[in-house]
């Protein structure tokens, strides 16, 4: 295997000293640029542009291309594991996901089965494959999934943008159900992510969406616990390097120390949580990834760099900080000002290293 020539976001995450803090971007690849929504169109639909790797490829690379970003991110969806165990995936345009099939009974929980990576979700592996070769070393590819609640949540829901009462439900009145659900999918997530590294991801994360819609018990009963079951049947070393994870929970900053102690090297802050006093809470424990707030991108460049070095700032002093916006850059953003972004947090970085 090529040796990796920027190697930065491995060491952050390891909170190994870096010339620099490095960056990457939620959602790097994606509807805000041009050349996405041109390869998307060629492609069909979203998921056909999931389901061939070549196109996952091309658009994988596209930020890349544009910014000098310190990180790819696999081209992919946290869906693609409901759709595998036969739930009939679907995005209706302007609308987001569908579930043709959602979780609507006790039958078809306990009818669930674990998706063989190697078959349903070949097409991801395939992608994971042909980007890591595509990327020659130049960044880590970062490989992911959805954390087995939010994941439940889709596939109970059928859909986004819901307010979760179906699967609150389900939880309050048979937990016993739903924790069966929850075994289910964080069986189904640790063989997709072990797969993943085995394809050629050098870092994993865990997007636990939707963990913070519950409340502080219920999270630690039914999300937490399921990341931690996830993490430790996990490989830490791949082929003699280290496989840092990263979890972020939307929503969880009033649980940071909880999520500081479940086995991953990083967590991931939203913008609503304060990255000093973060830091300060979790000590030496865990790196920390995050917090502009996406909407900072609609700005000018002048604030822009105001508001990263604020939060560069706020991290303060030493290793173990990725920036990262503190949830997905929204369609809209104009790309310069993402350029504008990459080149302030490089630039201001280097005093705090
Ligand atoms: O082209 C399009 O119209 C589809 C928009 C889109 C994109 C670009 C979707 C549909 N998914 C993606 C890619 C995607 N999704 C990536 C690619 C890598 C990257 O560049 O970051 C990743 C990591 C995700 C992860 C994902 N999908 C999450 C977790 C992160 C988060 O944003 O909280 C979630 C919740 C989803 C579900 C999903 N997929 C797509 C949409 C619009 C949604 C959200 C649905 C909702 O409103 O609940």
């Amino acid at each position: 295997m090529v040796p990796l020539q920027n190697d930065t976001l491995i060491r952050a995450l390891l909170r190994e000293p870096t010339p620099h803090t490095p960056i990457w971007i939620m959602r790097q690849a994606g509807r805000y640029l041009p050349e996405y929504n041109r390869t998307r169109a060629r492609a069909g639909s979203f998921m056909d542009l999931c389901r061939n790797p070549a196109a996952a490829t091309e658009v994988t690379l596209q930020p890349l291309e544009r910014f000098p970003l310190d990180a790819a991110i696999l081209f992919s969806d946290i869906l693609t594991i409901p759709d595998a165990m036969g739930l009939g995936l679907s995005f209706v345009e302007g609308e987001g996901p569908r579930f043709a099939r959602p979780l609507r009974d006790e039958q078809a929980i306990l009818n669930l089965a674990v998706p063989d990576p190697m078959a349903e979700l070949r097409y991801v592996m395939d992608a994971v494959a042909q980007i890591r070769k595509a990327l020659a070393g130049r960044v880590p590819l970062i490989g992911f999934s959805g954390s087995p609640f939010t994941l439940a949540c889709y596939m109970i829901e059928g859909r986004g943008g819901t307010e979760f009462h179906e699967t609150k439900r389900l939880l309050y009145e048979r937990p016993e159900l739903m924790h069966h659900l929850l075994h289910v999918n964080a069986r189904a997530v640790t063989a997709y992510l072990a797969a993943q590294v085995e394809a050629g991801a050098q870092v994993l994360m865990l997007f636990d969406t939707w963990g913070g819609a519950l409340s502080g018990e219920a999270f630690h009963e039914f999300s937490l616990r399921y990341l931690q079951l996830v993490l430790a049947g996990l490989p830490r070393e791949h082929a003699g390097s280290r496989i840092p994870r990263i979890v972020f929970t939307k929503g969880g900053g009033q649980w940071l120390e909880s999520l500081a102690h479940i086995g991953a090297d990083a967590v991931g802050l939203d913008w609503t949580v304060d990255i000093a006093k973060a830091r300060a809470r979790v000590g030496d424990r865990v790196a920390l990834q995050g917090n502009l707030d996406p909407a900072v991108l609609f700005a000018s460049p002048e604030a822009i760099r105001r508001e990263a070095n604020k939060v560069l700032a706020g991290y303060g002093h030493g290793p173990g900080h990725v920036f990262n916006l503190g949830h997905g850059i929204s369609q809209f953003t104009p790309p310069e000002n993402v350029a504008a972004l990459v080149e302030a947090v490089h630039a201001s970085s280097r005093q705090f290293h």
